[in-house]
This record gives structure tokens, C-alpha cells and sequence, in this order.
């Protein structure tokens, strides 16, 4: 979307305009504008000329435009229908020097979880991936994805799905199956910088939305098949949101995952790339490692697989 036309929405959000206040503004002719406010009706917006000027009345279900109007979060959006994968285009756009811009898309056509999993996407999720530039060293990077799962926890429970979140990221809703619960969203982070001082980070962030669970894995489950259809516009936008309070707000995400993970005080299996732990998962402590008092004593899990034992 070109910068006249998002100046345009944001003058639309605080309310209605005139030709003349809006080419005063925009510092373009009438005959410019008129063209904007045309080219905003052919993306689906609807707009009603009425005495007070220009007022949009109608917003399209989804797409660019649609999820920047009225967003509340300091990101741009960047929407297509079909992509390989929303973490992939995302690092073109970093390495282009685009960020705090959300790659959304309807459907991810080679789309990935972690350590190389495919990650299934058809058409009807919300697949989203945020390009920060965060000021960090690469140590307190499991911070930010430990917040994309607070956020995307948040989203899920605002569209009311109880969800809830097991060590790192899964977001999971009851407690069946092997993975401690069925899975509506994971997350995937990925950056690139030095030690001391990351360039990029993404967030990837995929929630199962409107979608049949016959089109997705086995353990899996969606918004649709818990609440029905959402309308993804709205979701995107309250996960940005959310998003954006807690990056903003790194020193509250340990605290708020603590109240969303369903891993602390359960038994737990852990596998790392080399070994394997077991015990009673205690707490998370920054940037984001597990804690666990085995038999042997206390040990920190920086990264891995987790999986909730059932009581014997
Ligand atoms: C994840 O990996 O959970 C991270 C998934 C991140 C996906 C987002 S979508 C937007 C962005 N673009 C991308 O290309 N990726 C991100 P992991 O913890 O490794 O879990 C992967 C496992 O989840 C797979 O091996 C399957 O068992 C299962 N799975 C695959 N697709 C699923 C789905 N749609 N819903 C639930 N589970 C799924």
C-alpha cells in the first residue's frame, strides 16, 4: 500500500473528511483524491459521500488495508493470498532494511515449524510473521518468542478459546492427547545478527483459524471447530496488538506466561539434542529457560522438546 493511501485510512479512523480537507492534508489535488478514495472502493472499501465529506462505512473481510485500518499496533502490513512462507517473505523484507512490517497470509504453501517440520497452512489460517529490529543481544531472543506466545494466547482466549501455552511455545487447548492438549497455534522465531547485537528478528506466528480439522494434522484443532469462524481481520489485529504491548513491555512477559503455560507444576519430558531430562517442571526464568528439579536436583532447559507425563 503507497503512503498516500495509508495517510488517507488514517485520516478516515479519526472520522469524516471533505475533498477539499483531504487534498489540504494529503497535499494532493481533488482530482488526486477522488482517484485514492476510487482506488480504496476498488480494494473493498465502502465509502459514503454524505454533507460531513467522505466516511467509510464498510471495511473489506481481510488483506492489507483491511487489517492497517484501525490497527493499533506500530506495524505496516504486507497481505498475499498465497505465499511459500510468511518467516521467508518476512526475511526478504528484513533484508531488504524493512521491519516492524506483518507479512499476513491466507495460505503458506512450504511453510515450516521448528528444526525443519512442516508446518500444514491452507487457506482460511491466520499465518502471520513480524520483522522487528529489536535492540538485544541474541541471549534474550527466547524472551520475544516467549512473548509471541503470550500474545497469541491472549488472541485466542479474546475469540474464547481457553488455550494455553506448554514450554516453549506450543499453544494448546484441553489437556487430551500426547502433547498435553490439542494444538491451535505454534510459533516459529528466526534472526540473524552478531552475539552482542541481533539485526533482525521475526516472529512467525501460526494459528489454525477458520479451517476443517480434517484438513489439518492429527492432535490438531482450530478456531472453527471450537468456536466457529472468526473473522480474522479483527483476530490479526488484537495479536498484533498484543503483540506489540509485550515487546514494548519485555520485564512482564515471564509473569503473564507463567499465567498462561499449563507446564509448570506438571511432571515433564524434555529432549534436548543431547540428553534427555525428567522431573517436576517449576518455573521459567529469563530469557525464557525451563526449570526443572529432577531426582539429581535443580536443572535449567534452555531449549527442546517438551512433552507433559500423565500421573502414573
Ligand atoms: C511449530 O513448530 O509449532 C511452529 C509453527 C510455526 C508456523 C508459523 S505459520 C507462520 C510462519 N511461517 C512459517 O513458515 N512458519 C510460521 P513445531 O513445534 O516444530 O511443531 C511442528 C509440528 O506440529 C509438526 O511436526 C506437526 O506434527 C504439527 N503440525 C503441523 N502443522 C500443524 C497445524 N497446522 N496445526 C497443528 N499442528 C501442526
Amino acid at each position: 500500500m503507497n503512503e498516500t493511501r495509508r495517510t488517507l485510512l488514517s485520516i478516515f479512523e479519526e472520522g469524516p473528511a471533505t475533498g477539499p480537507q483531504l487534498a489540504d492534508r494529503l497535499d494532493i489535488s481533488r482530482a488526486a483524491v477522488w482517484k485514492q478514495v476510487e482506488a480504496l472502493r476498488d480494494d473493498g472499501f465502502s465509502i459514503d459521500s454524505t454533507d460531513a465529506g467522505y466516511e467509510i462505512t464498510g471495511v473489506p473481510d481481510y488483506g492489507a488495508a483491511a487489517i492497517e485500518f484501525g490497527l493499533n499496533a506500530p506495524y505496516t502490513v504486507d497481505y498475499r493470498d498465497s505465499v511459500s512462507s510468511t518467516n521467508d517473505r518476512a526475511r526478504q523484507l528484513a533484508n531488504e532494511g524493512t521491519v516492524d512490517v506483518a507479512v499476513v497470509a491466507d495460505e503458506q504453501t512450504g511453510s515450516r515449524g521448528r528444526l525443519k517440520r512442516s508446518w500444514t497452512a491452507p487457506s482460511g489460517g491466520v499465518w502471520c510473521s513480524v520483522v522487528f529490529e529489536p535492540d538485544l543481544p541474541a541471549a534474550h531472543v527466547p524472551l520475544v518468542a516467549l512473548a509471541a506466545g503470550v500474545a497469541t494466547v491472549a488472541a485466542c482466549r479474546e475469540a474464547g478459546v481457553d488455550a494455553h501455552l506448554k514450554w516453549p511455545n506450543d499453544v494448546l487447548v484441553g489437556d487430551d492427547g500426547e502433547r498435553g492438549g490439542q494444538k491451535l497455534a505454534g510459533i516459529l522465531t528466526e534472526m540473524e545478527g552478531e552475539a552482542d547485537r541481533i539485526s533482525w528478528l521475526i516472529a512467525g506466528i501460526g494459528v489454525n483459524a477458520n479451517i476443517d480439522a480434517t484438513e489439518l494434522p492429527a492432535g490438531a484443532t482450530s478456531l472453527r471447530e471450537l468456536v466457529g469462524d472468526v473473522d480474522r481481520r479483527i483476530f490479526v489485529q488484537r495479536l498484533l496488538e498484543s503483540l506489540a504491548e509485550q515487546v514494548a513491555n519485555p520485564d512482564g512477559v515471564l509473569d503473564q506466561w507463567r499465567q498462561y503455560s499449563s507446564t509448570l507444576g506438571m511432571d515433564v519430558r524434555v529432549e534436548t539434542t543431547n540428553r534427555v531430562i525428567e522431573g517436576r517442571a517449576v518455573d521459567v526464568q529469563f530469557p525464557g529457560a525451563l526449570v526443572v528439579e529432577t531426582e539429581a536436583g535443580e536443572e535449567v532447559v534452555h531449549a527442546g522438546d517438551c512433552e507433559h507425563l500423565r500421573p502414573t
